[in-house]
């Protein structure tokens, strides 16, 4: 069933699990409808009262602000909480560690089963502690920016929380990007220190970070010290002195005691790079307050954390669910969160549903491609588990669709847990769109309501005009600002307003397509933009395509996203050559090796189409919506009989400069030129 259908075929309802109001498990935090709907109004028409309260309730504060929100959309001059301080890793870390030193803050989940570890709080404050003493011994002063490239190892959070600590703001890059992506990302953000580690572990395999890091750094200057965690040790890692350390014998001599520097509410916290319309990832930036206070009350009362609670968010550190779910939300909570460094498969496909068996998890977060890839594998590897400590089982990522969601809910959650489909940006900082567990009632493949202080608007996207009432279609925009809101792209503020301020004036644009249906429920359509989503990845096709024409043999490219199964989006590229003499094949593979080396293997293309010429209109622009219907095969060989028909699902060919080329690919792409 697409989303399409599942709208308009009057979705089935699903309400909260009965037994979430039996005592038999806590009772919700937001426990009715009612109380959902009072709490948004106030949050939307007063967020001055409510997010002053939250942020009182929820944070510690070395001093109270006395200004809650200041600035908007219009300027793109956001601020919140604007003369409050505190630290991050003091309300992650050391307000738990002074009152329960020995709860456990981190469940490793090594890549190997039984070779994890349990981190409490007070070894968790030790360990930040050491490492910002390191960050420290190396000069890295407030302000100053730390790349992380890391695999999923605990080493990852105290790392992060360690920057938090001493005001450094971290920068962390995905280890499965490339060194070429690597090294963008250090010399965008003038990055003086590097923390990696000898190799990552994944799924059995090894992957060497310290190789493609050194590859990386062979162009970037800014770097002062690498600091190399030791995670396998199993090859020998070429080490540059002085600059390259190793991280055990840099924390071995540290005092674990590092004081938290008193931070302003608005100094930044990190940024995270994020692919737009353009090739040139943005650096979005964060701030310490109000992304702090979005990624703590967002897990608490959309996850509905309870003091014993073990999360488990499947995410990797490297993208903002890791930041938002896997460090700051839970830890700033006081609970226990898992860092999980395998993939859903290994060793066998039963990995998740044991882990959640082994520590007893109380909720758990994953991505829809990782729900529908373990759905085909079937309900064999799901039965034997008990899956019983489970409350809530999330979604992010994509849009997920009715099958994987009645499939998450029946097979996982045996029909007693609730169901969150959590729909939110890097650029939100935290969820936007989602379900309460007590509250809401959901519709699968709808993210249902706004979350608090979440104000929609749904566009219509050529007059920006507001489609108000229920049963509208357009781009889904934001009315106002909220904490967790970025507030600039580094060093590139106009990027920012151009991006997000400017497609529609006094709203936060969000690139996503969306209808809200007679109930006022919200159905995320997918990207608007020329963003594609594989797996939850986002990539842009300028970027992808940049890839291509770097290589020697690419004349121009154009890149599309198809429908698949599996990933939700997968890639194809068509490609013109230089010279028509080529040999296609090995052509083929050298523009695979080109993606994986300029962006990263998780960008590997689905299809490579060598073809002449690129469909283009007499101006020269290329008409994607040929390329994606012809990817798509929603046009076929069969077609080429029909010219009427083929019309029909091509739309206007009138403006191509030549329209012999859509045979030309129609055939290309059934393999039959
Ligand atoms: C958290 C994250 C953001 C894009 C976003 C959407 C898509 C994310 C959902 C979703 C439908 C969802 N950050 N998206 N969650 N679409 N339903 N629940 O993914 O910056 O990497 O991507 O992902 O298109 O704009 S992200």
């Amino acid at each position: 069933m697409s989303i399409e259908e599942a709208v308009t075929e009057s979705a089935p309802i699903f309400p909260p699990p009965e037994r979430f109001q039996q005592g038999e498990v806590p009772v919700p935090h937001i426990n009715s409808l009612e109380q959902y709907k009072e709490l948004h109004e106030e949050s939307v028409k007063n967020p001055t009262a409510f997010w002053g309260r939250v942020a009182k309730e929820l944070l510690h504060w070395y001093r109270p602000f006395t200004q809650v929100n200041y600035g908007g959309f219009v300027d793109g001059d956001v601020q919140w909480f604007s003369d409050g301080q505190l630290n991050v890793a003091y309300n992650c870390v050391d307000r738990h560690a002074f009152a329960n030193p020995d709860k456990v803050a981190i469940i490793w989940e090594s890549d190997e089963p039984g070779q994890g570890e349990k981190i409490t709080y007070r070894q968790l404050y030790q360990e930040v502690g050491k490492f910002a003493n390191v960050l420290k011994k190396y000069k890295v002063r407030k302000g100053d920016t730390v790349c992380i490239y890391m695999p999923m190892v605990p080493e990852a959070a105290y790392a992060m929380l360690a920057c938090a600590r001493i005001g450094a703001v971290h920068s962390v890059v995905f280890a499965g990007f490339s060194a070429d992506a690597l090294r963008d990302r250090i010399q965008d953000a003038g990055c003086k220190i590097l923390v990696t580690a000898d190799q990552g572990k994944r799924g059995g395999k090894s992957i060497g970070l310290k190789v493609i890091a050194d590859q990386a750094l062979a162009d970037c200057p800014s770097i002062e010290k690498v600091i190399v965690y030791q995670r396998t040790g199993d090859i020998s890692v070429p080490f540059s002195s002085p600059r390259d350390v190793w991280w055990h014998e840099e924390v071995d001599n540290q005092s674990p005691v590092c004081p938290a520097e008193t931070m302003n509410a608005e100094d930044p916290l990190f940024m995270l790079y994020t692919s737009g319309s353009t090739g040139k990832p943005k650096g979005v930036v964060h701030t310490t307050a109000g992304y702090l206070l979005g990624a703590t009350a967002t897990v608490k009362y959309i996850f509905d954390l309870h003091e014993n609670d073990r999360f488990g968010c499947m995410a990797d550190v490297g993208w903002i669910t890791g930041h938002s779910y896997i460090v700051y939300g839970p830890l700033s909570n006081g609970i226990t969160t898992v860092i999980f460094e395998s993939i859903p498969t290994y060793p066998t496909p039963s990995r998740y549903w044991q882990l959640i068996d082994d520590h007893q998890l109380t909720q758990f977060y994953t991505a829809p491609t990782a729900i529908r890839a373990l759905r085909r594998l079937g309900d064999e590897h799901v039965e034997p588990y008990k899956l019983d400590s489970l409350r809530v089982l999330g979604s992010v990522g994509e849009p997920i669709n009715p099958e994987a969601w009645l499939w998450y809910h029946k097979v996982i959650g045996r029909e007693r847990c609730a169901i969150v489909d959590t729909y939110w940006q890097t650029e939100t900082g935290s969820i936007i769109v989602t379900p309460l567990p007590g509250a809401i009632a959901t519709k699968p493949g709808s993210a249902t309501l706004p979350f608090f202080g979440i104000d929609l608007a749904v566009l219509d996207p050529t007059t920006g005009q507001e489609l108000l009432g229920n049963d509208v279609t357009g781009v889904l925009a934001i009315r106002q600002p909220f904490p967790s809101i970025a507030r600039t792209v580094y060093d590139n503020h106009i990027r920012y307003l151009d991006t997000y301020m400017k497609p529609y004036h006094k709203y936060y644009f969000t690139g996503d397509g969306v209808t809200r249906d007679a109930d006022g429920y919200y159905w995320i359509r997918g990207r608007v933009d020329d963003v594609i989503n594989v797996s939850g990845h986002r990539l842009s096709t300028a970027e992808i395509e940049s890839a291509l024409i770097l290589h020697p043999a690419c004349a121009e490219a154009a890149v599309v996203g198809i429908n698949d199964d599996v990933t939700g989006q997968a890639i194809v590229c068509f490609a013109s050559l230089k010279s028509h003499h080529a040999d296609e094949t090995a052509i083929t593979k050298a523009f695979v090796a080109q993606i994986r080396t300029h962006i990263g293997p998780f960008a590997t293309p689905k299809r490579i189409v060598i073809t002449p010429e690129l469909p283009k209109t007499r101006s020269g622009k290329i008409m994607r919506r040929i390329l994606r219907k012809v990817a798509g095969q929603e046009v076929t060989l069969a077609d080429l009989e029909d010219e009427d028909g083929l019309r029909n699902k091509l739309g206007d060919l009138s403006t191509l400069a030549d329209p012999s080329i859509v045979p030309t690919l129609i055939k290309k792409v059934a393999g039959r030129q």
